[in-house]
C-alpha cells in the first residue's frame, strides 16, 4: 500500500476550498472511477482515490492537482483483500475526519463462457471483488460517513445486475448482489440519514472488455463496434447530478444505456 506523506485535513483548511467536501472513489485508476475522480475534483470535492496500479494513481492526482484547487489522497490497495482494506482506512482514517461520499466503483468482469466452461478463479475474483469489495469498503467507510452533515454512498451496478445474458453468470450474479445491497444498505442506514444510490450502466467503453477477455484488445475493440457506447464520462457526469441534489432528494436508482442498446444483449448495430 502506498499513502501520500501529507494530512488530508490540514491541507484542505490550507486550500480553503469552497464545497469542503470529500469523496472516496474506489477503482479510479481507469474508466468510470477516473472520470468521476475528474469530475468532483472539478466540482472542488477533495478526493480520495482508490485503486491497484500506483502510477496511474499518481499521474491522475498530479493531473488534478495541476488543474483544480482540491486535494487528492493516494490509497492504493486491493478492496478483496480485507487486511489491505483495514490497513488502507487506518491511514485515511489518520489523514481525514469526515467523509461525505463513498464510490463503490471498482470492479470487474473476468470471461464470459458457460458454467460449465467457468474458471474458478474467475469467480472466485469476480465474487471477492464485486461483493465483498463493496461490503469491505462500506463497512471501513461507515465512520467517516456518519461525521458527514450529508453522507452518500453511490454504488456502481450494472445491466448485468438487472438481467441475466449468455455467458455472464457469476458476473451478472456479482451485480444482482450489489442491486440488493444497495437496497439493503438504503434501510440499514436510513437511521444515519445516508443516502444511497444503485447506479447501472449498460456498456460503457472502458477497460472493461480488455480486463474481461484479458489483453485481447481486438476481442475488446469488437464489444463497442457498430454502435456508439457509453463514455465514462457521461457515468461521471450522472454521478455529478446525483450528488448535487438536495439534502432531501434521492436517487434510488437508475438504469442509463446507450440510445442504441435496448438489453444486455439487444444492440442495434450498424456493420
Ligand atoms: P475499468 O476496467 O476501466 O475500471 C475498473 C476499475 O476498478 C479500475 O480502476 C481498477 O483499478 C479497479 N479495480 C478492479 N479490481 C480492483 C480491486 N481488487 N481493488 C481495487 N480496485 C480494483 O472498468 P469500468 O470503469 O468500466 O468499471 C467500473 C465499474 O463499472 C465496475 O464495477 C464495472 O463492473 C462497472 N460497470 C461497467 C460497465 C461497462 O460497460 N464498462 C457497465 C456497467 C457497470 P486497478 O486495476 O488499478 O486496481
Ligand atoms: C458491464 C456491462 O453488459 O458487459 O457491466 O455486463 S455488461
Amino acid at each position: 500500500m502506498a499513502l501520500l506523506n501529507q494530512n488530508l485535513s490540514e491541507l484542505m483548511k490550507k486550500k480553503n476550498n469552497l464545497i469542503n467536501k470529500t469523496a472516496l472513489i474506489s477503482g479510479a485508476t481507469s474508466g468510470i472511477g477516473r472520470a468521476t475522480a475528474l469530475e468532483l475534483a472539478s466540482k472542488g470535492y477533495n478526493l480520495v482515490i482508490n485503486g491497484r496500479r500506483l502510477k496511474m494513481l499518481e499521474n491522475l492526482r498530479n493531473e488534478i492537482v495541476g488543474k483544480y484547487n482540491t486535494v487528492v489522497y493516494i490509497s492504493c490497495f486491493d478492496v478483496s483483500d480485507h487486511a489491505a482494506a483495514a490497513c488502507g482506512f487506518e491511514e485515511i482514517n489518520s489523514k481525514i475526519d469526515v467523509l461525505d461520499v463513498l464510490i463503490n466503483n471498482a470492479g470487474l468482469a473476468l470471461g464470459l463462457n458457460s458454467i460449465d466452461e467457468g474458471n474458478i478463479e474467475d469467480w472466485f475474483t469476480m465474487i471477492d471483488t464485486n461483493i465483498k469489495g463493496v461490503l469491505l469498503l462500506t463497512k471501513h467507510a461507515l465512520p467517516l460517513l456518519k461525521k458527514s452533515k450529508c453522507p452518500q454512498i453511490i454504488n456502481i451496478g450494472s445491466i448485468a445486475g438487472k438481467e441475466t445474458y449468455p455467458n455472464g453468470n457469476v458476473y451478472c450474479a456479482t451485480k444482482h448482489a450489489v442491486d440488493s445491497l444497495s437496497k439493503a444498505m438504503r434501510i440499514d442506514f436510513l437511521k444515519h440519514d445516508i443516502r444511497v444510490t444503485n447506479l447501472a450502466p449498460g456498456a460503457v467503453e472502458t477497460e472493461f472488455s480488455i480486463v474481461r477477455f484479458k489483453g485481447d484488445t481486438d476481442r475488446a475493440k469488437n464489444v463497442y463496434k457498430g454502435f456508439t457506447p457509453l463514455k465514462p464520462e457521461d457515468i461521471a457526469h450522472i454521478i455529478g447530478f446525483i450528488i448535487g441534489l438536495p439534502p432531501h432528494v434521492n436517487i434510488n436508482d437508475i438504469l442509463v444505456m446507450p440510445s442504441q442498446q435496448a438489453t444486455a444483449s439487444i444492440i442495434n448495430k450498424i456493420e
